[in-house]
């Protein structure tokens, strides 16, 4: 019988480096597993009994510890590989407590709801669009990019898609500071469509999203996301005026349009930069693709969070274009948009040509 004993819960987090150091040490152990449900309903008395409330535990026979850190320096110097004198010691406790500090901030980002809940946290987002881009009401930039892929045996020609690869499509919408605030995922559709068969989409157009009301915004216009030529134009999703169609006030329009859709571009593209993997034909199966797609997308956040401008290009009009390796999307089929939504785009045409006109580039 092994002596150890870890009680967790059924997740990886502060029980892996324990685990870790015994698999390293060839050490066996059982495991306790405390179903969080459970937990967090008062059903567990271990939740009073725990030293601080929290777990994991670890038992060594009838030895009974708490505390992660303080397992791993038990377990350090029972096994033989802690420090072999005072100053080793230092340096491991360094090393740990660097980790520890690391940790705090990553969990922070990891666990923070990057999704705008409510008409005050969407407004936030919005005063960062006007700040930085001078477009007003704005939740965020979408777009879709396809992440190549090996497709998985017997999936014949359901992730081929029209530029003649396999792929995934990654939908995303992002913040005026490039972070993504939504990533959603789907298997096959080339085009705008995609977007359709996402939460999102359907929480916009159910109004499920909470946006601000018409009368708190800029001008009392309807709060609005930024897309190109592949979605469809809607009351709350503003696109481009097709070329042939261009008017000075309306090239002025798209001129703002691009301006501030570009952060999704440069969020794709700086993220695929960073994370390479996105530039290969990923050869996983799909529930692990899943992570490591949306694992890209939280560090992406996290790095943009914590090194600013070391990770990230200086944001702002000034900023150079960073391309994006990745393959758009289709463009839509052409269809009628709805009246409303092309009235939603006219006001903003007649806004950006009057009270918030901003002087325009010359080769615009
Ligand atoms: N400093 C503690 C932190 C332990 C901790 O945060 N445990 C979390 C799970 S990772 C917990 O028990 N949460 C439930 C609760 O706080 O009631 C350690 O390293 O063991």
């Amino acid at each position: 019988m092994p002596e150890y004993r870890i009680t967790y819960f059924p997740i990886r987090a502060r029980a892996e480096p324990i685990r870790l150091l015994l698999a390293d040490q060839g050490a066996s152990w059982t495991e306790d597993e405390v179903q969080l449900n459970d937990w967090w309903a008062g059903k567990c008395e271990l939740k009073k009994t725990a030293v601080f409330g929290q777990l994991p535990q670890f038992q060594d026979g009838d030895f009974v510890l708490y505390q992660s850190n303080t397992i791993l320096r038990y377990l350090g110097s029972k096994f033989g590989i802690a420090g072999s004198n005072n100053q080793e010691n230092a340096f491991i406790d360094m090393v740990n407590d660097g980790v520890e500090d690391l940790r705090q901030k990553y969990s922070r980002l990891i666990f923070i709801e990057y999704f705008p809940s409510t008409p005050q946290e969407w407004q936030t987002v919005a005063s960062q669009f006007a700040a930085h881009w001078d477009f007003p009401n704005c939740g965020g930039a979408i777009d879709g990019k396809h992440v190549r892929i090996v497709p998985p045996p017997h999936s014949g020609s359901y992730y081929w898609n029209y530029k003649g690869f396999h792929s995934v499509v990654l939908m995303a919408v992002v913040s005026a500071q490039c972070d993504f605030l939504y990533v959603g995922k789907n298997g096959r559709m080339s085009d705008g469509g995609v977007f359709r068969q996402t939460e999102f989409c359907h929480r916009l157009i159910t109004g499920g999203l909470d946006l601000p009301p018409d009368a708190e915004n800029v001008e009392g216009l309807p709060f609005v996301f930024l897309v190109d030529e592949a979605f469809g134009l809607s009351d709350h999703l503003m696109k481009p005026f097709p070329q042939r169609t261009l008017t000075p006030e309306r090239r002025v329009f798209n001129y703002r349009l691009a301006r501030a859709r570009r952060v999704v571009e440069s969020a794709f593209g700086i993220m695929a930069s960073r994370f390479r993997l996105l530039l290969t034909a990923i050869n996983l199966a799909e529930y692990k693709l899943n992570y490591v797609i949306l694992c890209c997308c939280i560090l992406h956040n996290f790095l943009r969070k914590l090194s600013g401008n070391q990770y990230l290009q200086p944001i702002g009009p000034e900023a150079g274009l960073i391309l994006p390796e990745l393959t758009g999307l289709d463009h839509a089929l052409p269809g009628l948009a709805p009246q409303t939504a092309r009235e939603v785009r006219d006001h903003y045409v007649s806004y950006f040509n009057g009270r918030g006109a901003i002087p325009m580039p010359a080769d615009q």
